[in-house]
Parts: structure tokens; sequence; C-alpha cells
């Protein structure tokens, strides 16, 4: 493709997948609220608040695919995760509807399932239950996609991230871990299939401890390589057996149920 554009692009996920997304298009557009650095030959940097509909309908306009990492990223404040989350998601869906539909990529969470306990395997069909306002607003920013694409015909992978990162921390992200190198093989899949629609997909690595069923999802060909599994052995020596009775080994969740209400002043 010509031009892709990745919000969040200054995160810890946007850091993680500028130079491997490079082969994807001809010109990375890279967006932040955050400083983005200095820009390579293939890159163009633009500094914008997801919240200012006019700066989003600018970002938006002549990329081709969105991978879409923008926004507040744990619990916080209502008005933030508001502005970037919410009114950001809007923003984007009204800038691509005024700019050809570009097919986009939600980076959503399993948080929109934390309640969920760990002995439960569900799939896409299963009851959002959100264990806090960050989770509440990646289920706003799952129903806002599908909205688009049940009105307008705008597609998107609806993708519930579990915990990305170069390894897992925990016992619990030996279900929920995806490692780079397959996010970067589910965008590949996601941007390059003939056809995709408005799939909810679980973002995590070929983990044998997995929660969650993709098998609806094989038309995309994504095949995740990696297992948390390898990392057990690690795990426990450095953690010790993990409490069995602690939010951290009963919920999908984990801590993230413990999180209160942030106050606002
Ligand atoms: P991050 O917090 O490191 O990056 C998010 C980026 O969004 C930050 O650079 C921040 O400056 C930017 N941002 C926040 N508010 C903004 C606004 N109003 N306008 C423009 N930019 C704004 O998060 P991370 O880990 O890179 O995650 C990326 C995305 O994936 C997030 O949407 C997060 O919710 C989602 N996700 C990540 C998971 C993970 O394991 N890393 C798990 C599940 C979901
Ligand atoms: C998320 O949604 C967060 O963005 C990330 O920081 C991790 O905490 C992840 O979920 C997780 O559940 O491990």
């Amino acid at each position: 493709m010509k031009r892709l554009l990745i919000t969040g692009a200054a995160g810890a996920l946007g850091r993680a997948m500028r130079a491997r997304l490079a082969p994807l298009a001809e010109t990375l557009r890279l967006s932040d609220i955050s400083d983005l650095g200095t820009a390579a030959p293939h890159e163009e940097l633009v500094q914008c608040d997801l919240g200012d509909a006019e700066a989003v309908h600018r970002l938006v306009s002549g990329c081709d695919a969105i991978l879409h990492l923008g926004g507040i990223s744990v619990e916080d404040k209502f008005s933030k995760i508001l502005n970037a989350n919410l009114l950001g998601m809007y923003n984007l869906y009204e800038a691509a509807r005024a700019n050809g539909h570009p097919r986009i990529l939600f980076a959503s969470s399993n948080h929109t399932v934390g309640f969920y306990r760990q002995d439960q395997h569900i799939d896409t069909t299963a009851p959002m239950r959100p264990d806090g306002l960050y989770g509440v607003s990646k289920c706003f920013g799952e129903a806002i996609a599908r909205m688009y694409f049940e009105k307008f015909g705008q597609e998107t992978a609806l993708v519930r991230i579990g915990s990305c990162m170069e390894k897992p921390s925990n016992h619990r992200m030996l279900s929920t871990w995806m490692s780079y190198n397959d996010f970067k093989l589910l965008i590949e899949a996601v941007f390059r299939a003939p056809m995709l629609g408005c799939p909810i997909v679980w973002g995590i690595s070929n983990n044998d401890s997995r929660w969650w069923d993709n098998s609806h999802a094989a038309y995309l060909g994504w095949k995740p390589q990696d297992n948390a599994e390898s990392y057990r052995a690690e795990l426990d020596a450095a953690l010790g057996r993990p409490d069995s009775t602690a939010p951290l080994a009963v919920y999908q969740g984990g801590n993230f149920v413990k999180d209160p209400i942030f106050p606002e002043a």
C-alpha cells in the first residue's frame, strides 16, 4: 500500500511496530500526541490529539489503511478516556468515512471481558464483561466500529490484545501474551486479506494456556508462531507459585478488576 497511518506511534506498541511495519507501505504516517522523534525517509510525523476532529480529518486524509493504537491504555480518569478513546474513535471513524474508508485495525483489549474467570474458555460470542472504564471504552470502540461496518461497509479488525510485550512478566500472561512478531504477522494478515469484514480477533500468541478461541477468524490466514509456555520455568523461578485466590490468578483481566474509579480532581 502507499500510506499506512499508525496512531499511538510513540507508545510501547507503536515503537515496537515502527520498524517492523516499514515493508508494508511506501510511507508510514506516524502520529501521537507525544513526541515521535526524528522521521526516517519513508516516514511522516504528525503530532495530534485524537480528540481534535479537524486534526484527525487531516491526519487520515491520503491514508490507505490505519493501525489505531492511540489512546489511553490503562485505567485512568474518565475525562482522559472520554477524549482519547471515545471522542477519538468517533473522530477517526468520521474521518475514515470522509476519506474513502481505509481499512482499520483497532487495538481493542482483553479488558472488554476482564471479569470472566480464568477457568472459563470463551469465544467472541461471549457477552462483554469490562473490568473498568478503560475496558468500557474499548467496548464502545468495538461498537462504533461495528456500526460503521453495518451502515457504511467500513472494514475493521477488532483485535482484543491480551498482553503484547517482549515476554510474559507473570503467570497470567502465559495465557494472554502476544509476541511482537505475532502482532506484526496479524497486522500483515489483516491488511492483506482480500475480504476482512469486522471480526473480533483475540490478540494472543499460540499459547498452550490460552482461554480464547480464534477459530472464527481462520480465514485471515494468521498463524501465530510463538508460545508463552516457553517462559513458564523462567516465571516459576522468578516469581514462585502464584496465589490462586488473588485477582491476578482468578480473573482474565487480572489486577485491572481491582482498579478504582479515579477521581477527576
Ligand atoms: P501506550 O500507552 O504505550 O501507547 C498509547 C499511545 O497513545 C501513547 O503514546 C499516547 O501518547 C497516545 N495517546 C494517548 N492519548 C492520546 C490522544 N488524546 N491523542 C493522541 N494520542 C494519544 O499503549 P500501548 O501498550 O502501546 O498500546 C497500544 C494500544 O493497544 C492501546 O490502544 C492499548 O489500549 C491497546 N492494548 C495494548 C495492550 C498491550 O499489551 N500493550 C493490551 C491491550 C490493548
Ligand atoms: C491492556 O489493555 C493494557 O493496555 C496493557 O498495558 C496490559 O496491561 C494488558 O492490557 C494486559 O492485560 O496485560
